[in-house]
């Protein structure tokens, strides 16, 4: 039969991955892949496109498309969270594990911060230590084919240990900071941390004053 079904069946499947501790609190399945931005999408242009590092680095460094693609990439398989409540299990990733990128440059050990700056002044900040677990990644495609614009293309970090929004759509530039700078939606009083496990969705802003 019809929808009903449909709903009944869901909801068991949700409870079995939540029981199985996949499935975060308050969080609901999803198939297809939303897209969620705060303003337009905005246009790129790979003859001028680059991605920087600043900050706490032995070598501050800019790579162009050329240059970025042709570094060694890694594929991995993850589950998402928005904190919309909205999850997708099984997503197929590929770009440049942040942990083997920094390699190239060197981190300096007062780092403790790494700030993403987007284009259209989006930000978001996570900590080193997240940053460097094995499943970070910059990434420019999903499910084996180049992110569409509105996913993030050319490239997005992939952070997928917190909700999705510290997952930075259009990076061009990576600040590492002995200083904690909370980003766009941090500020606007979202979690600093958002580990979605912990259900950090929001909080008292008390780093203003
Ligand atoms: N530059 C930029 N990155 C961004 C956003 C944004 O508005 N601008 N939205 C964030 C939010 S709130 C979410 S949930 C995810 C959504 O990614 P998606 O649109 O690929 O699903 O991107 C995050 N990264
Ligand atoms: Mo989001």
């Amino acid at each position: 039969m019809g929808l009903l079904d449909d709903v009944l069946r869901r909801r068991r499947e949700e409870e079995r991955v939540r029981m199985e501790g996949r499935l975060p609190p308050g969080q609901s399945l999803t198939q297809k892949f939303p897209v969620l931005t705060y303003g337009p999408t905005p246009a790129y242009d790979l003859a001028t496109w680059d991605l920087r590092v600043v900050g706490e680095v032995e070598r501050p460094m800019r790579w162009n498309w050329a240059e970025f693609t042709s570094l060694p990439t890694a594929k991995l398989t993850t589950d998402i969270h928005c904190v919309t409540r909205w999850s997708m299990f099984d997503t197929q990733w590929e770009g440049v594990l942040f942990r083997d990128f920094v390699k190239l440059f060197g981190v300096k050990p007062a780092a403790k911060h790494v700030i993403a700056h987007c284009e259209a002044g989006y930000s978001t900040n996570v900590p080193l230590d997240v940053m460097m677990d094995d499943d970070v990644l910059l990434a420019y495609k999903f499910g084996g084919e180049y992110l569409e614009p509105d996913h993030g293309f050319p490239l997005r970090t992939l952070v997928p240990k917190r909700y999705f929004w510290k997952s930075a759509k259009w990076l061009r530039g990576l600040e590492f900071s002995t200083v904690d700078k909370p980003g766009f939606w941090e500020v606007a009083g979202y979690h600093n941390n958002a580990d979605p496990f912990k259900e950090e969705r929001t909080q008292r802003i008390s780093y203003l004053w």
